[in-house]
């Protein structure tokens, strides 16, 4: 410790961290955060030290996803601080709690034209649920402690601190009285009032077709269950939804074709966006009812402000606390199970016809990859399964699932996978991570491959390579006709080799025969593993209930 001989900002940072029971801290180091790296020493917090503030970022994302614990990140002011921001707007999307630490230039600087000054607050403001810049070492305990629980209180998310270089570096207890930035939480969780429980059950009791839609918190393990146990109950179908795809997720099959005739629809955690086609017509019936539950009010006024001429009611309590109160109380419904097994065949419903398909590519099917993969999940079903975008991806997303898996998620960003496993890794040490992607995706966060093998965490990718931006190609066939596609080849890169060069495993796929094996030498390798196979480039599938 040589800034101060007594406690500094830093150490008091790193207090309210190991207090709170934070164990990893995903970072990639920078001036300003230097005392955070010094006072980590002999706290207990594992340090993982990223190539790529987006990585470290992404890491923390996948942390709390599979832990159901918030994950947090430290990034270097200025650029290392932007780098990380859009990262940061997809824990947003995906509902994800993060605590996101930069360092900044320093307080008593400010304006002054400081090293790497920027008004980070503002330029995190959209990609944030919020974010702070405190000014006082003396309380900078209890803003990083009121940040952490900032990140689960209402719609849980990412929260940004900003912490100025002098501030890290000042005596922590010397300030004399000092205040925090950061507001207090609410101290528990809004349980649902009598009223509010009375009013769903009775919309319940009048519907016909009722089905809740729960946003991307209900995928995650520690709340899947709950909407399994008001299925059981009920015997209504619940679904949640976390893809940027929305109702026409491959992983939901045909549902589109099936939500239209719903009459009564009760949101948890699920805002009326693009994901539900704005619950208007025609993913929505115009006459159906709809209830959102939401601790979320401004977003809830949005959209019943928007949707002045439906029969939109709010309900502002937590959505987990309600969920588990209707599954107790919940008497079978007059409708089920006839509708609810209506709904799941729907998302169960995969086109007969692909069996086939796979067998006719001249290069390898994605389905037949994804069958491979689903052999080893079936042996090992408490891996995770990480899904990124592209065509590749939603393929993957069609054909596998896990009881923990971690998807790209409702921004839509690719490029995040490499990192979201090795946070899974580093989350399950005792389990195999495996991340499907396509090959422009892997491009992305390569480098944290080195980060694998650094920190011995070893991952399993799974690259789809058809030497595309197959997506974009797709779009612009679609679009623009078939003789104005350009500028999305990409070379057939030999990422196993890329991958074996840093020291890792690689195996390079080029017939249906070698997937097995393939996958049993990285798993048998255990080192940080990548399997590039070379598969036909095709059109992300189309579910509906006629296909
Ligand atoms: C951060 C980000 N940049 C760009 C895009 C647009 N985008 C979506 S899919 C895609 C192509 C992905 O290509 P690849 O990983 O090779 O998968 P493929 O579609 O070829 O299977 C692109 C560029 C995006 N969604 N997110
Ligand atoms: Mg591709």
């Amino acid at each position: 410790m040589q800034d101060s001989e007594q406690d500094r900002g830093a150490d008091a940072v790193v207090a309210a961290l190991r207090d709170a029971g934070v164990e990893i801290v995903f970072s990639l180091s920078g001036n300003q955060i230097m005392p955070v790296y010094d006072a980590l020493f002999g706290s207990g917090i594992r340090l993982v030290h990223t190539r790529h503030e987006g990585a470290a970022v992404y890491m923390a994302e996948a942390y709390a996803q599979v832990t159901g614990r918030p994950g947090v990140a430290l990034i270097t002011a200025g650029p290392g601080f932007a780098n990380g921001l859009s990262a940061a707007w997809s824990a947003l999307c995906s509902h994800t709690p993060i605590l996101v630490l930069s360092g900044d230039a320093p307080a008593k600087r400010a304006g002054h034209g400081a090293f790497q000054e920027m008004d980070q607050t503002a330029f995190a403001a959209p990609a944030v649920k919020a974010s702070f810049r405190p000014t006082s070492a003396a309380a900078l305990e209890q803003d990083v402690r009121r940040a952490l629980e900032l990140t689960t209180e209402g719609r849980h998310g990412p929260v940004h601190l900003a912490l100025p270089d002098d501030v890290l570096r000042a005596p922590a207890g010397a300030a004399g009285v000092a205040s925090p930035v950061v507001p207090a939480a609410a101290a528990t969780a809004q349980a649902p009032t009598g009223t509010d429980l009375a009013t769903i059950r009775a919309a319940l009791d009048a519907a016909e077709r009722p089905i809740i839609l729960a946003g991307p918190m209900f995928r995650r393990a520690a709340r899947k269950p709950h909407l399994a146990a008001f299925m059981a109950a009920s015997g209504l179908p619940a679904i949640a939804l976390e893809s940027p795809r929305g109702l026409r997720d491959p992983r939901l099959g045909a549902f589109v074709d099936v939500l239209p005739e719903a009459d009564l629809i009760i949101t948890l955690s699920k805002p009326l966006d693009f994901m539900v086609g704005f619950a208007e017509p025609p993913a929505v019936a115009a006459g159906c009812h709809m209830i959102q539950v939401s601790l979320d009010a401004d977003t809830m006024a949005r959209d019943r402000n928007r949707l002045t001429d439906r029969d939109i009611q709010d309900v502002a309590a937590c959505p987990a606390a309600t969920l588990a109160a209707l599954a107790t109380s919940a008497k079978p419904h007059a409708s089920a199970p006839a509708w609810r097994d209506r709904v799941l065949a729907a998302v169960a419903h995969r086109p007969a016809a692909w069996a086939e398909d796979a067998t006719r590519t001249e290069r390898i099917h994605p389905v037949t990859v994804c069958n491979a993969i689903r052999l080893l999940l079936d042996r090992h079903p408490e891996a995770v399964l990480v899904i990124d975008g592209g065509e590749f991806g939603q393929w993957s997303q069609a054909c596998l699932d896990t009881s923990a898996s971690v998807i790209n998620g409702a921004s839509g960003a690719i490029g995040g996978g490499i990192p979201y496993a090795i946070a899974a890794k580093a989350a399950r040490p005792d389990e195999p991570v495996f991340v499907m992607m396509g090959d422009g995706t892997a491009g992305f966060y390569l480098a944290e491959f080195e980060t694998a093998l650094r920190n011995s965490l070893p991952i399993i990718a799974i690259i789809g390579n058809d030497a595309r931006w197959n997506a974009e190609h797709q779009i612009q066939t679609r679009d623009y006709g078939a003789n104005r596609t350009h500028s999305c080849e990409l070379s057939p890169t030999r990422f196993d080799q890329v991958i074996a060069a840093m020291g890792g495993h690689g195996e390079y796929v080029t017939s249906a025969d070698g997937l097995a094996p393939a996958l049993e030498r990285a798993l048998a390798a255990n080192t940080a593993a990548c399997i590039n196979v070379e598969i036909e480039g095709l059109a992300a599938p189309v579910v509906r209930l006629d296909s």
